[in-house]
């Protein structure tokens, strides 16, 4: 079979490409680890307030200056509201919701979930900088959406 020699080269070109861009995939995902948000674990959202860690809404500290904020998205609030956390503070947050689809975005950072009911969505953020952050739900949820926010407060 002849092959032109130019459509060789494109081949040669569409090759090398297509391992750089695998090559640079790769690295992102498994030696940067950068892998989508998390939505692997499951809840019932009919039982939500029941299912440990949704029993329990809180700030739990898990190690060395790193933390959990379990905390349930509800029409029209999120729980709890107005959590201080200490600066520097390794934060994951699980959330979940026991209704209709919520989101999470924590303004300024690039903490930005869809908050979908039967999952337990999670992030993980460290507040490098003392202030206050608006908790906003993005995500259109019913009539009370508009006032559905909180504030986590980094504190010194
Ligand atoms: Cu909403």
């Amino acid at each position: 079979m002849h092959i032109h020699k130019l459509e060789k080269y494109w081949l040669v070109f569409g090759i090398i490409l297509l391992g750089v861009f695998l090559t640079v995939l790769g690295i992102s995902a498994f030696a940067a680890g950068n892998q989508p948000a998390s939505d692997a674990d499951l809840i019932d959202p009919a039982k939500v307030h029941q299912t440990a860690p949704f029993d329990k809404p809180g700030l739990h500290k898990i190690g060395d200056n790193e933390y959990e904020l379990v905390m349930v998205a509800q029409a029209f609030t999120f729980t709890p509201g107005n959590v201080e956390i200490p600066k520097g503070a390794k934060v994951t947050f699980l959330v979940t919701s026991p209704d209709v689809v919520h989101g999470f975005q924590l303004t300024g950072t690039p903490v930005n979930m869809m908050v979908v009911p039967g999952h337990i969505n999670s992030l993980t953020y460290t507040f490098d900088e003392a202030g206050e952050f608006l908790i906003l739900c993005n995500e259109y949820c019913g009539t009370g959406h508009h006032m559905m926010a909180t504030k986590i407060k980094v504190v010194d």
